[in-house]
């Protein structure tokens, strides 16, 4: 490689570097290291106090990986991180996942590169240096060439704008944003809004230790269990023993995890038959219910609704009050909100101290100093846990809000549709590239795997400019249009964008409603490879400081 140094440099009050990566979570650790191993120089910032990300901000009680966990939520370019990591349990909760990851970045050093507590309070790109100048909340100023935005899909906290909670004398948190040290919910009466993950994360950790619980739900929805329990130690020993084969498995599985699919349609069995494969994949617990039950059952409503309706009858059977029970009943398609897995969250409302308030029927409408108020009375509360979500996947970068070309913002360029090709990179952002960005599988893909194949392009794609002397790299306008329009034909191919739901933008108010997630899985990767292989198809090229533009293709 060419053109590169070891070590951030100094010029005056400007630090140089080969890259700037925002985010030190799973996406920006991983990124850290691989681009640092090809020579890169490269400096790391984090408005947290601690690495992890979304694992350092959500230690409300009950967060857990909400997907199939150990011992394949993990990075798994290293044999020897897998070899001597040892996980718990099968569903690892926010401590353990935050445990390995600080264990990754001491085992490759990444610490002193990685600065914290330092937000972004600027990033803009120079067309006449062809670098980005980055400007931390201290004032710090560093030029890079390249922008990695790991920022993060469930990062940007979303907090309602309820009439009066600043006048609520308790304590106020969000999920999203819990603090460091230790809450207590002891004798205290809590209520809690929102019941996506991590509200039904979090309600039977509360319930369990408050005086009284208020859930203020607003949509129900469908929850499995996860049945956590402590991780088999022969399935530890067979990932460890056979780490290629199962990694081989994960990159070729629709969503990154070593698991076989079925190929069985729901018609394809009587009611009978698939009355017992529900109970039995009910019983498996975790995302068994949606991998193994029937291939179509997010493209074929009349298969979705016989799965829909097990649900709905578990919650009957489980919940005693059936008055509460029926308050609880999801109606959408399941599976198109991001599936949730609960240890014990309908039981929870059998218990004496815990209250269901419906907000369809009786919505909030206010919030006091002692408590919420509803169009029904007065919720008295000493604390209120917001569980209210995140202005998902593309919420953080506009935050953040980078300036490309002639200064123009991002907010400005997204106001009505996040284009972007390939999920990484933005026509009029040269040298920029997000991972996990709307349009790539993000959300829907296991995490570190799809950070670390996404950091191995965004790696190449540096090699290959560095290889030609050339200075800088854009996505084209037609290449995201085309983008935009694969993403779009694949989610209109399942019934994801019939709910309303974060992928769709629809629980943001007044955000424009895209489907931000390519469905694709390992077709997702074969295309980003296909493009790198036909000499960057889709973007274009600047000679080093030359400003002269040639296409790529
Ligand atoms: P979600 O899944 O977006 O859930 C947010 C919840 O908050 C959901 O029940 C919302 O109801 C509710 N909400 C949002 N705004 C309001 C208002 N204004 N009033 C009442 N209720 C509201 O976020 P989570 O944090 O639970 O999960 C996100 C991911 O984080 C998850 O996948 C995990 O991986 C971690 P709604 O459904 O919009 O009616």
């Amino acid at each position: 490689m060419t053109n590169t140094t070891q070590q951030p440099h100094r010029n005056g009050s400007l630090e140089y570097c080969d890259a700037v990566i925002i985010g030190a979570g799973v996406g920006g650790m991983y990124a850290l290291h691989h681009l640092r191993e090809m020579g890169l120089s490269v400096r790391v910032y984090d408005g947290a106090g601690g690495i992890g990300g979304t694992w350092w901000w959500n230690r409300y009680p009950g967060a857990r990986v909400d997907g199939p966990g150990s011992p394949f939520y993990c990075y798994t370019f290293s044999e020897e991180l897998v070899r001597e990591w040892d996980w718990a349990e099968t569903q690892p909760s926010q401590e353990q996942v935050l445990d390995y990851l600080e264990h990754v970045a001491d085992r490759l050093d990444l610490r002193r590169d990685i600065q914290l507590e330092t937000w972004i309070r600027d990033a803009r790109y120079d067309e006449a240096v062809q670098r980005w100048t980055v400007e931390t909340s201290a004032g710090a100023r560093v030029s890079a060439q390249f922008l990695i935005c790991a920022v993060g899909t469930l990062s940007a906290a979303h907090k309602p704008d309820f009439p009066g909670l600043d006048d609520f004398a308790g304590e106020c948190y969000h999920t999203g944003r819990w603090p460091q040290e230790p809450v207590s919910f002891a004798g205290k009466r809590v209520g809690v809004i929102g019941t996506g993950s991590s509200g039904v994360q979090a309600v039977p950790e509360i319930a369990r230790e408050a005086a009284h619980l208020t859930v203020f739900q607003r949509t129900p929805q469908y929850s499995i269990p996860a049945r956590n329990r402590p991780l088999e130690p022969e399935l530890m020993q067979y990932a460890r023993e056979n780490w290629d084969e199962v990694r081989a498995k994960m990159n070729a599985h629709p969503v990154g995890m070593p698991f076989e699919t079925t190929s069985r349609l729901g018609a394809e069995d009587t009611p009978e038959q698939r009355q017992a494969l529900y109970e039995e994949l009910w019983q498996k617990g975790s995302f068994n219910l949606l991998f193994g039950s029937y291939a179509d059952l997010l493209t074929n409503k009349e298969t979705n609704r016989t799965l829909a309706d097990f649900v709905r009858a578990k919650i009957r059977a489980c919940v005693k009050d059936p008055e509460i029970a029926e308050k609880l009943m999801p109606d959408y398609y399941l599976g198109t909100k991001r599936q949730i897995l609960d240890n014990g969250y309908y039981e929870t409302f059998n218990r004496d101290n815990v209250t269901l308030v419906d907000l369809r029927e009786d919505p909030i409408q206010t919030v006091t100093s002692t408590g919420v108020r509803t169009e029904t009375g007065d919720h008295p509360l000493d604390m209120i846990v917001m569980a209210t979500g995140f202005d998902a996947i593309s919420g953080t970068m506009l935050r953040l809000n980078p300036k490309g070309r002639g200064g123009v913002g991002l907010k400005e360029k997204w106001s009505s549709r996040f284009d972007n090709y390939l999920g990484m990179a933005i026509a009029d952002f040269p040298n920029l590239f997000m991972i996990h960005g709307p349009g790539s599988p993000s959300v829907l893909y296991n995490m570190p795997l799809g950070a670390e194949r996404e950091t191995e392009w965004i790696g190449n794609c540096v090699q290959y400019l560095r290889e030609r002397g050339l200075g800088a790299i854009e996505a084209t306008p037609d290449a995201e249009k085309d983008w935009d329009k694969e993403v779009n034909e694949l989610a209109n191919e399942t019934l994801y964008p019939l709910t309303d739901s974060w992928y769709t933008g629809a629980n943001i108010p007044g955000k424009p409603r895209q489907f931000c997630v390519h469905l694709g899985g390992p077709l997702y990767f074969q295309r980003i490879s296909e493009a790198a292989a036909k000499g960057y198809e889709g973007f274009v090229f600047e000679e080093e400081n030359n400003g002269d533009v040639s296409a790529a293709s």
